[in-house]
């Protein structure tokens, strides 16, 4: 019997799980809002969610400050951003601040990784296993993990015989990891390859890069922001009304016409100045029809292929790169960030090595050898191959339903969630940030708070009603799928393998994991949820 069996579990009115975003927010409101006794634990060893793990060299967020942060007042008014797209390292200080304002860490078990999580019907309570063998008892389950909480490696034969020091992105050396005068290879091209690539191509003394597809990827266009600027409420104020009203909660929307609505000069003159602009505009604030209509969008893929291989020198290169024609649609994998990755390639010692048609076969002691029977030698790899989004880290968790069955298993054939914040089956557990929801395709925070007050009005209707048990109808969680599916397919979402599909992962279901129907729309199903009351069934 471990010592912490011996101990009489904890009761909680709720546990959530991860001190991201959401679960920083959560925590705060249940607490102030609903004077709930509420914890959170945590498998870090501090706040920040996926800015605690993910940092990696040159990690930072693609959606700019200061809308990516919380709105509430306590929140910014002391803060100041430094860059308008930051860096892991001042996210991290941003969350040491919330923690200084909001008395956050009281209230977290850091280092405490949640096993397994099950409704026991008869007590009314989840029961919450961490690793090292707690049992806590709490009435709301709030698993507040995100999309990226499990790691994708690949098993490629030989994985462990490589002699070098080998890291996944996601679960980065704390003290970092020096590469000055060192071979070294990154596998995997999506927004943390090209991130890391970016930086270590600069300090390495080779560094070979294993693309499979040629990531779109956009200029940041970063800025130093202004210090007296962020002190404007009004501004501020006006910001955070601003972006409940466009579709990815971001500052800005789409072009409000379809891409034959313009001319093509004046299609042309659109993209230049969303080009130019910067951040991911020529993507998610572009024309309206940019990821329904095909042709519009080869258009935008031409116009950033003719910009993108005016940069790099090599013709070969350029196609390798930024391929005349596209590999897939435009924005149907996630265009990342950047700064100066393109012009790495036509530096001497940087070396691409095109695995789409020369595969990875192993990795050797010394490095990892190609189909084509080459051996590339390296001291140091990067694996900067992704996520099992979701799925994995709610397979991670072990979440069981009250009839005690595996929610992963139970999503073996696809995911069912009403509103993608409640699973019927498991009464009074409810999931931010997670499927169905727009959050990936979505400014953050934003999504956080919106789903976050609903979370707490259910809750505060239930407490001030009576109701111990809430659950969601399976009615109601099959009509929320299937918006979710038929909004996805109007898209061209689906005709690209990505992990917005589920198909970067071998044996995952392939389908729309996340919500494309916009943020207000999506808002407007939640407030008619909670006033309707009618698609749960409650005790
Ligand atoms: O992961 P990814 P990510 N052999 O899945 C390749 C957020 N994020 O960590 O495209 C060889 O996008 C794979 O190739 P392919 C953001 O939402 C944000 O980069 O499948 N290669 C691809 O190139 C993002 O979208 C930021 O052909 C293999 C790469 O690995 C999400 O996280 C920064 C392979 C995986 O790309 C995930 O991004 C970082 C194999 N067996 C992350 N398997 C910001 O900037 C996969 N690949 C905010």
């Amino acid at each position: 019997m471990s010592a912490d069996s011996r101990i009489q579990p904890e009761e909680l009115d709720a546990l959530i799980v991860g001190a991201g975003f959401s679960g920083c927010y959560l925590l705060h409101r249940l607490r102030e809002d609903l004077k709930l006794n509420v914890k959170i634990f945590e498998a870090g060893s501090s706040l920040g969610g996926t800015w605690h793990w993910n940092r990696y060299p040159g990690a930072r967020v693609d959606c700019p400050v200061p809308g990516y942060e919380f709105s509430m007042e306590d929140a910014w008014k002391n803060w100041t951003w430094k860059e308008k797209y930051p860096c892991w390292e001042e996210l991290q200080e941003y969350f040491a601040h919330i923690d200084r304002e909001l008395s956050l860490s009281k209230d977290c078990l850091f280092n405490s990784e949640v096993i397994s999580a099950q409704f026991h019907s008869d007590k009314r309570k989840w029961a919450v296993t961490t690793k090292e063998g707690r049992v806590t008892f709490a009435k709301y389950l709030i698993p507040a993990i995100g999309f990226a909480a499990a790691q994708y490696m690949p098993d490629w034969k030989g994985l462990n015989s490589f002699r070098g020091k080998i890291y996944h992105s996601s679960a980065w050396p704390k003290d970092g990891v020096t590469v000055k005068g060192r071979k070294v290879a990154v596998i995997g091209t999506g927004s943390t390859g090209v991130q890391i690539i970016q930086q270590w191509a600069k300090e390495a003394a080779e560094t070979y890069v294993f693309q499979r597809t040629p990531n779109t990827c956009l200029p940041m266009r970063q800025e130093e922001l202004d210090a007296a600027q962020q002190k404007d409420r009004q501004g501020r104020l006006a910001l955070y009304a601003n972006s409940l009203t466009t579709f990815g909660g971001l500052p800005y929307d789409n072009v409000p016409r379809n891409a034959c609505d313009d001319s093509t000069e004046e299609r042309e003159r659109t993209y230049e100045k969303l080009y130019q602009e910067g951040g991911l505009r020529l993507w998610n604030g572009s024309y309206n029809d940019l990821m329904v209509d095909p042709a519009a969008n080869r258009e935008v893929y031409r116009f950033w292929a003719k910009k993108t291989r005016a940069r790099i020198h090599d013709p070969k290169l350029q196609d390798l790169l930024a391929p005349l024609e596209a590999m897939h649609a435009f924005g149907a994998k996630r265009p990342s960030l950047e700064q100066d990755y393109y012009e790495q390639f036509n530096k001497p010692h940087v070396h691409l090595i095109d695995i789409k048609n020369n595969p990875i076969l192993e990795l050797r002691p010394t490095g990892i050898i190609t189909t084509d029977g080459r051996l590339h030698e390296v001291d140091i790899i990067a694996i900067a191959t992704g996520f099992d989004s979701v799925t994995g880290g709610i397979r991670k968790m072990g979440i069981k339903d009250a009839d005690g069955n595996e929610l992963s298993d139970r999503w073996n054939e696809g995911i069912y969630t009403y509103l993608g914040l409640m699973v019927s089956r498991c009464p009074n557990m409810f999931l931010p940030y997670s499927a169905h929801s727009p959050s990936v395709f979505s400014n953050g925070p934003t999504t956080i708070e919106i789903q976050g007050s609903w979370i707490v009005e259910v809750i505060k209707k239930m407490e001030s009603e009576g109701t111990q048990v809430i659950d969601v109808k399976q009615q109601s969680e099959q009509a929320w799928r299937e918006e979710v599916m038929e909004t996805a397919n109007m898209t061209l979402l689906p005709s690209t393998k990505s992990w917005y599909m589920g198909s970067n992962i071998p044996g995952k279901p392939v389908e729309p994991i996340f919500y494309l129907g916009g943020l207000p729309r999506y808002q407007k199903k939640c407030t008619e949820a909670l006033t309707s009351w009618e698609n749960f069934i409650r005790i």
